[in-house]
């Protein structure tokens, strides 16, 4: 067969029958005859025939004369795929023809006759264990279930990176066992290489945070508010991965800091991804994007010797916030123990902003989203999460995570707020600022769904670490209003991930990849994954029959709305300042305060203190006390008086507060209107024990709230096991010292003879002590009534019917007890007993 002619480019040898050099062929692409010019019988079939039938595809003439002949298709289909698109029939569409907006139609498209035509290569059938099978028509593998990205290495031997196994991967390569280690070890210097590397930034704010898969579940039919995937039926279960965190601090930093906490949830819908990118504060310190790096910059350690780390009690944070009135709403939220939440799944989450709904017909509704969690809203109290930060800095990490392995899935449902722009425009706050609530008694919420969390991250890098959540990430049923924060923030997220993931494809990451599938001519860059398939690259084409094509009226399309509506006719169209309403920093600020109960209003006050007296420069905080004049004078000479100072001249303020604004008190604000479904799920009790302890009464309760669902310990002196009072053993699961008092929500002390000697152990009465004092049930049978008064706890459980949260009981009642303790576990914590100093 050496006299054959080229079959890669046969034409080069064949001219075509209507003429030498067509434009394809002086372009050197694969080309073949022109369609109508194609034998009747192929290549391959004339070279059968010459040679009978002993041709076979080993043979390279035969497997030339093949390729040619299936270039002559692929050319006559491409031929026909694009002669099947004469024209971009959809131009006339983009323009707004005689006064018509134009509705986007879909993309014009068409079917290739041959898979060939839409091809890179026509060698794409040409199987290996490395190239696999050619891509399925529509296909783009990197979407779908997170399996294909998991590694197990059970059962396989260790390898380098490109799959050499390591043979010793305890000695680097020398030269001599005592001589110099030799640069040839790539093995050692991948190694070492890879982690010098493993660092990436960490997030600019929300450095700090755990995270957890689970599902969202539509339970209402709201499709005539929204078309939004997650919303389309009743029982429709949505993937989501859900990220918490803190603000301020560094990735390494203490959970129970009080700070802000994100609660951002990435909805993985078969529209694509939606990200709802809240908070566990309904409003935020600022109105406009251009002062977030301005707040950023004052709250994080001050920039001269990088303290303090994750607290807000520090100069330049006070600072500014006294010079930024609209902030007192937020500060009051971040002052009270919202900022301080027992756990992840025990806090509210917000949207902050005014979204809209879009439904089916275009039709557009405001809306503000609302987390609630099953379990109540529950927070610490200030001193123990000053200890746990110490005692365990993961707490709120370790909670969500042995939450979930537990089978205590925390669970949070989606309540919505659907407004009319004309309602909200009659209010006296403008719902665009972000600032502003829209008050429950206003527009009372409505359930929509709810949202587990049942699985924990395999790989905290890989998923939780390598989230990118983006607010301007929302999918068809949803759009944005015009808050002002929003729309920076709409930028701002995108803009984030491309220097924290390393470039713009950081949607391929298998974390942020959509379960929807992703068809689109964005190309290249750092670690691209896709291998696009062909050469088309841009849209109109029809080269690859108009694929991807617009999706017209089934895409996303925004709402169409006239900006300039609401403004006076003399107002200039482009301008740098607020809306009136902006204008009133107090109002709010005032209905927050008036909705708490004396108790909260007591801790807000105290938090005022704390942060107030660490700061150093007496002119802020009198700064601070004057604004703080404007919100209430009781909190103001509170506030001044615990720093010993004089009242101040109240601030002056840009607009009066609101006069009779729609709702002055709001009860659904406090904390305690929401005390959840009465489990105890996840809550941590210690048993504590000693020799002498009755195992009946102790192991009773043990097994009472294990059934409960709560994390009961024997905490003791020792590891190891204690004697009981019928001669048996316990174990002592963690010790005092390794589980301090802090770390428990309630404890029961030893019933039988224990006690006593516990009451000579002052870390056992410190236990004791800490537990009183952060007001968290004590079950005190008689016979701990010494360790009781060594820790100061005697008088008050003498009087224990005052007290709901102490449960002082002969040691023969413990046993049944279990009912009442875990009410008073559910009831949290017993706030009445809390006084000012500590009684212990
Ligand atoms: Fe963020 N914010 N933010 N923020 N934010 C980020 O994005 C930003 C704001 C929130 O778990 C960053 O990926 C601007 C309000 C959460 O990964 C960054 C403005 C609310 C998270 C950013 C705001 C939030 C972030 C940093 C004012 C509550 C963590 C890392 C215009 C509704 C998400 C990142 C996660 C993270 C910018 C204000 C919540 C820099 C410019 C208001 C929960 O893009």
């Amino acid at each position: 067969m050496t006299d054959r002619k080229n079959p890669v480019n046969p034409s080069s040898k064949e001219p075509s029958e209507k003429g030498a050099g067509s434009a394809k062929q002086s372009m050197g692409g694969p080309s073949a005859k022109p369609r109508a010019a194609r034998p009747k019988r192929s290549l391959l079939e004339r070279a059968a025939t010459a040679l009978g039938s002993g041709t076979s595809s080993e043979d390279d003439g035969v497997r030339n004369l093949a390729a040619a002949d299936r270039l002559d298709a692929k050319v006559d289909a491409t031929e026909a795929l694009v002669a099947a698109i004469p024209e971009n029939v959809n131009k006339a569409a983009e323009y707004a023809l005689r006064g018509k907006v134009p509705q986007p139609p879909q993309g014009a498209t068409a079917k290739p006759e041959n898979l060939d035509a839409t091809a890179s290569t026509i060698t794409e059938s040409n199987e290996s264990e490395k190239n696999g099978a050619k891509a399925a028509p529509g296909e783009n593998p990197n979407q779908g279930p997170l399996q294909k990205h998991r590694v197990d290495s059970l059962g396989r031997a260790l390898t380098t990176n490109q799959g050499v196994p390591v043979g010793d991967n305890q000695n680097s390569l020398r030269a001599g066992l005592r001589g110099p280690t030799l640069l040839e070890d790539f093995i050692l210097r991948e190694k070492i290489t890879h982690f010098d590397h493993e660092r990436i930034p960490e997030r600019v704010v929300h450095a700090r945070g755990s995270g957890a898969h689970g599902y969202f579940e539509c339970t209402e039919d709201i499709t005539s508010l929204t078309k939004a995937a997650p919303f389309a039926k009743v029982g429709k279960r949505t993937p989501v991965f859900v990220r918490f965190s803190t603000v301020a601090g560094e990735r390494g930093s203490a959970d129970t800091v009080r700070d802000v906490r994100g609660f951002a949830v990435k909805f993985y819908t078969d529209e694509g991804n939606w990200d709802l990118v809240g908070n566990n504060i309904p409003v935020f310190f600022i109105q406009d994007p251009m002062k977030f790096p301005d707040v950023v910059h004052a709250v994080k350690p001050e920039p001269h010797h990088q303290m303090p780390q994750a607290s807000s009690a520090h100069d330049t944070f006070w600072d500014f916030i006294s010079l930024m009135p609209e902030s007192m709403h937020m500060v009051l939220w971040q002052m009270s123990d919202r900022a301080i939440p027992r756990s992840y799944r025990t806090m509210q989450g917000f949207g902050v902003h005014t979204f809209r709904f879009v439904n089916s017909a275009g039709q557009a509704t405001l809306v503000k989203f609302h987390w609630t969690p099953v379990l109540g809203t529950h927070s610490l109290d200030w001193d123990e999460a000053v200890k746990i930060s110490g005692a365990d800095p993961d707490f709120h990490r370790r909670d969500l995570w042995e939450a979930i392995e537990g089978g205590a899935f925390p669970e949070y449902l989606l309540q919505i707020q659907t407004f009319t722009e004309a309602e909200a425009e009659r209010w006296s706050f403008d719902v665009l600022d972000a600032t502003k609530i829209v008050p429950e008694e206003l527009v009372p919420l409505r359930t929509v769904g709810r949202l587990v969390l049942n699985r924990n991250p395999d790989n905290f890098f890989a998923e939780t670490e390598q989230v990118a959540f983006c607010t301007q990430h929302i999918v068809p049923g949803i759009d944005f209003t015009n808050d002002p924060l929003l729309q920076g923030r709409n930028f701002s997220y995108l803009d984030t991930q491309l220097s924290r993931l390393g470039g713009p494809n950081f949607h391929e990451i298998p974390i942020n990849a959509p379960v929807a599938e992703v068809h689109n001519n964005q190309r290249d860059g750092f670690h691209r994954q896709a291998i696009n398939r062909g050469r088309v690259n841009y849209e109109p084409n029809s080269l690859a029959g108009g694929c991807p094509f617009q999706a017209g009226a089934r895409g996303f399309t925004s709402v169409a709305e006239r900006l300039l509506a609401q403004q006076a006719t003399t107002e200039p169209t482009k301008l740098r300042a607020k809306p009136e309403k902006f204008a009133d920093h107090y109002t709010q600020a005032r209905l927050f305060w008036a909705s708490q109960t004396p108790i909260e209003r007591y801790h807000i006050a105290r938090a005022f203190r704390f942060e107030l007296t660490r700061v150093q420069t007496q002119a802020i905080r009198e700064r601070m006390v004057a604004m703080l004049r404007n919100v209430d004078e009781g909190l103001a000479a509170r506030v001044a008086a615990d720093l010993g100072m004089q009242l101040p001249k109240p601030l002056s303020m840009v607009a009066p507060p609101v006069e009779n604004p729609e709702v002055a008190v709001s009860p659904a604000l406090s904390l305690f209107a929401r005390p959840g479904d009465g489990r105890i799920l996840g809550r941590r009790v210690a048993i504590l024990v000693a020799d002498g302890v009755s195992a009946a009464a102790a192991s009773a309760l043990y097994d009472a709230l294990l059934l409960a669902g709560a994390v009961p310990r024997y905490v003791g002196a020792r590891l190891g096991v204690v004697r009981t009072s019928d001669g048996d053993e316990l174990p002592v699961e963690v010790t005092i010292e390794a589980a301090p008092s802090v770390l428990f929500d309630a404890a029961a002390l030893p019933p039988g003879a224990g006690a006593a000697a516990l009451a000579l152990d002052g870390l056992a009465v410190e236990f004791v002590q800490l537990q009183f004092r952060h007001c968290k049930p004590l079950l005190v049978p008689a016979s701990a009534a010494s360790l009781a008064a060594a820790a100061g706890v005697g008088a008050a459980a003498a009087g224990a019917d005052a007290d709901p949260g102490l449960l002082v009981l002969p040691d023969d009642a413990v046993a049944e007890a279990a009912p009442a303790f875990i009410k008073a576990i559910a009831m949290h914590r017993a706030w009445q007993r809390q006084t000012e100093p500590p009684a212990v």
